[in-house]
């Protein structure tokens, strides 16, 4: 039997961190859908992303994007995260961006020229700095460097350059500081990508020492991929940092998580929770555009669908899973699992919320608070997210 108290006791303490670009217009390489209500700003963002906490209670960070959040003056990034701890919530990882320069067509800190490597690596130590102004623990390293022909470069020297960079910007880190190193196995780069595997990213990390660590983006491994089994691997070897959550049904669709293949993430959800994954140490962010959709109330979907899959997870009672594995019960074995995804846990995570003092239906709610309508009329000229142009 599971401990419903214990249960909810864990839903608690979670903490699922958005991205301040889910709430800038976006699109695909054909179009950015002009939204109204968009946030001018990086503090508009962060009023957006403290109405999903508001209506959620478990939203209490916001991941930053460098330069797509670059604020001058007026009180600099150290300004930005007290704004932020106004509205209730605080600032997250600060994603790195080595991927939108003319001098990066050939990649960033793989660049076959010393100089762009450079560039690259400055930017990454500037991260670093603003982690130092915002209180930030991880900077969230994704590089769009590989190459598109058989012969364009040595791989193998690409990886060298990799180590190089990687090194330098580690050394810098400040104690409670880490690196987040992410994967892609392909995009935009076609025919290779210098970081496209987790094992790839699990051996650089591995040498760089313990505060360097994997990010697992759910949406960048190939179809097919079993994606709990890296998750389960990751958290055995002490490697998994966190992850980039969204969903995908061909390619990196950055869709809302948990809407393409709920069972997948219950079953991410589950190595976590069964690996001891479910702590502070483990970020748990979303890395979603909402191009057609309104954004808030995606993204309040799409922490409600993380919660829910967590609630799930939780479900799954593992003395008697153990106990149906001993007895080489297969059946039993995949039952128990089955029974704790087919829970319908709305109940549960409404009882919760009105424990926590929340309205039990975020969405309704927030649709009912008027702040739609609000930032429609306030706002005009709203900020592309940083891609798609
Ligand atoms: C790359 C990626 C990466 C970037 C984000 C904007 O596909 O997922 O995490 O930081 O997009
Ligand atoms: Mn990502
Ligand atoms: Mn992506």
């Amino acid at each position: 039997m599971t401990d419903l108290a214990a249960v909810k006791a864990a839903l608690r303490t979670q903490a699922v961190e958005t991205p301040s670009w889910a709430y800038g217009n976006s699109g695909t390489r054909f179009k950015v859908f002009a939204q109204q209500g968009i946030p001018r700003d990086p503090r508009e963002k962060l009023d957006d992303a403290a109405k999903v906490h508001e209506f959620t209670g478990v939203a209490p960070t916001v991941a930053l994007h460098i330069p797509w959040d670059r604020v001058d003056g007026a009180g600099g990034y150290a300004g930005l995260a007290e704004h932020a701890a106004q509205r209730g919530v605080k600032l997250g990882a600060i994603n790195s961006n080595t991927f939108q320069d003319d001098a990066y067509r050939l990649g960033s800190i793989c660049h076959p020229d010393a100089a762009v490597r450079r560039k690259a690596v400055d930017h990454l130590l500037e991260c670093v700095d603003i982690m130092d102004a915002t209180g930030s623990r991880d900077l969230k390293l994704w590089f769009a460097d590989g190459t598109n022909y058989p012969g364009q470069d040595d791989v193998r020297e690409r990886q060298d350059r990799l180590a190089e960079g990687l090194a330098r910007v580690y050394e810098r880190l400040g104690e409670q500081q880490r690196m987040l190193l992410e994967y892609k196995f392909f995009e935009p780069a076609f025919y290779t990508t210098d970081v496209p595997d987790w094992g790839t990213a699990y051996a650089h990390c591995l040498k760089l020492g313990p505060r360097a660590q994997v990010v697992v983006d759910t949406g960048h491994h190939a179809p097919g991929t079993n994606i709990e089994f890296i998750v389960a691997t990751l958290l055995r070897e002490g490697k998994l940092g966190g992850f980039d959550f969204n969903s995908r049904f061909y390619a990196d669709d950055d869709l809302m998580v948990g809407a393409a293949d709920p069972f997948q993430l219950f079953r991410i959800m589950y190595e976590v929770t069964r690996g001891g994954g479910f702590t502070s140490d483990t970020a748990f962010m979303l890395d979603q555009c909402h191009n057609i959709e309104p954004k808030i109330p995606a993204i309040i979907r799409s922490v409600m669908n993380v919660q829910e899959a967590t609630a799930k997870a939780l479900l799954v009672d593992r003395e008697a899973l153990a106990a149906a594995q001993r007895a080489e019960d297969v059946l039993g074995a995949n039952a128990v699992v089955m029974d704790a995804y087919n829970t319908d846990v709305r109940p549960l995570l409404r009882e919760l919320r009105e424990e926590m003092g929340l309205d039990p239906e975020p969405m309704a709610a927030y649709a009912r608070s008027g702040y739609a309508e609000k930032i429609v009329a306030e706002r005009v000229g709203g900020q592309q997210a940083g891609w798609g142009a």
